[in-house]
């Protein structure tokens, strides 16, 4: 029996999609309900610390919203209409219309179409074990860490960097691009400690005034998309004043004379006019990194989703090779870890079966690909069959009047697996309900950090609610796929196999630890030895087709990419027409389109808004709350104007992801993002579009 005045503490971890992957303490009151939330304090980069809408869970785990039956569509497409049926019923109707859609037009023709709603192994990649076994289009995730990835990778060679807890050892801190205060709370952490016990500066590159650009020692306010000139700039003072470290460039890195030549004339006056900075701001930084030999840089995602991205997460992780910060404990350079852990998820994926002739469809085009563009489905049938589970592309996906003509196709077949009536779950034919992190079992992996995670089936689900592992077992059954082991075996014994299979252990070793800190030492993460190519040398000047990078062909304009780090002028440009840049950075309290149906979050974000300078505001005749236009060739959206002087004029901010129903007229942020792919392999370009912006009118 519990006890209803001191609640069980358990171990967890947080399933969603950020780079923290918090470890967890989960008051679990009895079977179904949980309490409080809060961030282990024995795990050395959680440190006890987690964001406040994961803390208040309570609120999404036991909505009175949250799916809890199978549903049958019975109205028009999108109409919100439907009735509840069995699992059966439902299960069986989705294998028919799959078998259906095979018969006629290949098996190609079916999709599935998942993402890091969790980012359980088991829950999350089981979905791609039916792909192979039925050889499903592939799907190639490119929506998120494609350009952040490739440009990491372009230099280093492989995805991993100085431990992200010796931020707290570095003199300099400098956060770029990624807005820790509000997406990865835990990077906080560390810089401050450094401030305090150190004294150490914190810098802050960003394209507004973010809750962390408010505690920077140095902001670094750009326009977007161009942290390639910045850094290119940076790194002449270094070479120009003698602060650049030539023995360690020399045994580090490919090509310094070049890359020393080619900035000669990417001086700080010329970074000042494409950056907006003052070229005194650029010397005065510049020289702080060149004599701080502890200066870490933490280089987050953000800045990479512009056309540009990959160049300037290259051009920026060059710095601290060129200082020769990497030498040092508490400097470096530090993205992902991704890299670091080594997986063996042959059983989860059925990696056994899969064969690489099988088409692989973007992510990020999922527009194009609904519209039945040729290219985008790479020569192949038409997809009218989704198998949907862990996102809401009907959100968050760039280009959303294309993926909401896509969806509304009636030879469309669409079957999405949720935990909330989603805007994509009003669009399918059937609906699932899922379970959340806290009623199923599963195994983390922490790409900010180094840690390897249990999260333990804690409290029952509500309903009928079911894990995505069981959904994918029994579609396979009905579908006559289920041969793979895989799909025979429990989410714990999946655990633990692929535990022993990668080499970290047990379950049950796991499950008393509750965590592994699997970080490599200070040489391997410091690339004392040589970066992560056969020669040890970083490339200054990447062979971008080339970059080591699991992807079916390459995207974009691969074939213009510059040799060296530079401001590469592909994003899309402020014109006459459309005299602003948009920035959709994700807002505080929610993730992604996640947390939008919770009370508290959805209650501090009030409503969607457009942050523009009130100088811009003003020669347009915006004052504070009106409701505001913003356009472009794409579409259009409404949103009430707040007016922030934390931004550079010419450039306007809304925070991110609303339902499109939450801005008056039914059409959401997405509407002016592009789905055109980022170079050298996909992605979108979220903070990178052209707009116009004009007072709405009063009775529009
Ligand atoms: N609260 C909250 N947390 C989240 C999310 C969320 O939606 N809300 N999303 C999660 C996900 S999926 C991810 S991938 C991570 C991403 O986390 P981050 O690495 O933080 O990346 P973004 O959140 O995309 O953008 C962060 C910052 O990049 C800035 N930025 C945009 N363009 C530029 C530019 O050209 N140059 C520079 N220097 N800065 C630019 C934005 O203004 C924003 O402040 O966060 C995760 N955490
Ligand atoms: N404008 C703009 N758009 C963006 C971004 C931006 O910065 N600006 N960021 C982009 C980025 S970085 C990302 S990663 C994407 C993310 O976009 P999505 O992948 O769509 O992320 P979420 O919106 O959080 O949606 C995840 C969904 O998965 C469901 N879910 C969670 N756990 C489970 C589970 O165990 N089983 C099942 N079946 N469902 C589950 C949740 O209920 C939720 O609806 O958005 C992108 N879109
Ligand atoms: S900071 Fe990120 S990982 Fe940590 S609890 Fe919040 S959403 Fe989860
Ligand atoms: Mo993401």
């Amino acid at each position: 029996m519990s006890d209803r005045t001191t609640p069980r503490l358990q171990a967890s971890a947080c399933p969603h999609d950020c780079p923290s992957t918090c470890a967890l303490e989960v008051e679990v009151l009895d079977e179904r309900r949980i309490g409080r939330i809060r961030g282990a304090a024995d795990n050395s980069y959680t440190a006890g610390v987690i964001c406040a809408k994961v803390a208040r869970y309570a609120e999404r785990v036991h909505h009175p919203d949250r799916l809890t039956q199978p549903l049958r569509r019975i109205g028009p497409k999108g109409s919100g209409q439907f009735a509840p049926i069995s699992w059966d019923e439902a299960l069986d109707i989705v294998a028919d219309q799959f078998l259906e859609a095979e018969r006629r037009h290949g098996p190609e023709t079916v999709w599935p179409y998942y993402y890091a709603g969790t980012m359980g192994l088991v829950q999350r990649d089981g979905i791609n074990r039916l792909r192979h076994a039925r050889r499903w289009s592939g799907f190639f995730a490119t929506i998120c860490t494609n350009p952040a990835w490739a440009g990491w990778l372009a230099g280093a060679g492989k995805l991993a960097g100085a431990d992200p807890r010796e931020m707290a050892k570095s003199d300099l801190v400098v956060i770029w691009g990624t807005n820790a205060v509000s997406t990865q709370v835990n990077v906080m952490t560390h810089a401050v400690r450094a401030r305090k016990e150190r004294g150490a500066k914190i810098a802050v590159v960003d394209v507004y005034r973010t809750p962390t650009m408010e505690q920077a020692d140095i902001p670094l306010l750009i326009r977007p998309g161009s942290d390639g000139a910045l850094a290119c700039a940076v790194m002449h003072v270094l070479f120009r004043d003698g602060l650049a470290d030539r023995a360690y460039l020399a045994s580090h890195a490919d090509d310094p004379a070049g890359l020393e030549a080619h900035l000669a004339s990417r001086t700080p006056e010329w970074a000042a006019a494409i950056t907006g900075l003052p070229a005194a701001e650029i010397e005065a930084f510049a020289r702080l990194v060149g004599r701080t030999p502890r200066s870490y840089f933490r280089l987050g995602y953000g800045f990479t989703r512009s056309r540009n991205g990959a160049v300037n997460m290259h051009a920026a992780s060059c710095i601290p090779v060129v200082s020769g910060a990497w030498r040092v404990e508490g400097g470096g350079a530090f993205h992902s870890n991704s890299g670091i852990y080594g997986w063996n998820k042959t059983l989860i994926e059925g990696l056994d079966l899969r064969d690489p002739s099988v088409r692989m469809l973007d992510q990020s085009r999922i527009g194009p690909i609904l519209e039945g563009d040729a290219e985008a489905l790479a020569g192949g049938p038409p997809v009218t069959a989704l198998l949907i589970q862990n996102t809401n592309p009907v959100t968050i996906a760039p280009d959303q009047a294309r993926v909401r003509r896509g969806f509304a196709r009636d030879d469309l077949f669409v079957c999405v697996h949720e935990q909330f009536m989603t805007e994509t779950a009003r669009m399918a034919d059937i609906v699932l309900p899922a379970t959340m992190f806290l009623e199923h079992d599963d195994l983390y992996q922490a790409g900010g950090n180094q840690h390897i995670l249990l999260g333990p089936k804690l409290v029952d689900p509500p309903g009928d609610c079911r894990p995505n592992h069981a959904v994918i077992g029994e579609l396979a059954r009905r579908l006559g796929s289920d041969s793979h082991p895989g799909f025979a075996m429990t989410e714990r014994e999946l655990i633990d196999a692929t535990l022993r299979a990668s080499g970290h252990g047990t379950l049950e070793a796991l499950e008393t630890q509750r965590f592994l800190d699997v970080q490599p030492g200070f040489e391997t993460a410091h690339f004392v030895n040589g970066f992560h190519w056969p020669d040890g040398k970083f490339r200054l000047k990447p062979d971008w087709p080339k970059v080591p990078y699991a992807a079916p062909s390459t995207f974009g304009p691969v074939e213009a990419m510059p040799t060296f780090p530079d401001h590469w002028a592909v994003t899309e440009e402020a014109d006459d027409e459309h005299p602003f840049r948009l920035v959709t950075a994700p807002a505080r309290n929610f993730l992604n389109s996640s947390f939008t149906e919770t009370p508290t979050s959805a209650g501090r974000e009030r409503r969607p808004s457009l942050m523009l300078h009130p100088e811009d505001a003003a020669a347009l005749g915006i004052a504070e709350g009106d409701r505001v236009e913003a356009a472009n060739g794409r579409g259009a959206v409404l949103l009430h104007a707040r007016l922030f002087d934390g931004v550079r004029r010419g450039v306007v901010i809304a925070e991110s992801i609303w339902p499109n129903a939450a801005h008056e007229g039914g059409r959401g942020i997405n509407s002016l993002t592009g789905a055109d792919p980022v170079a050298p392999f996909g992605g979108a370009a979220f903070h990178d579009s052209h707009v116009r912006v004009r007072k709405a009118d009063a009775d529009a």
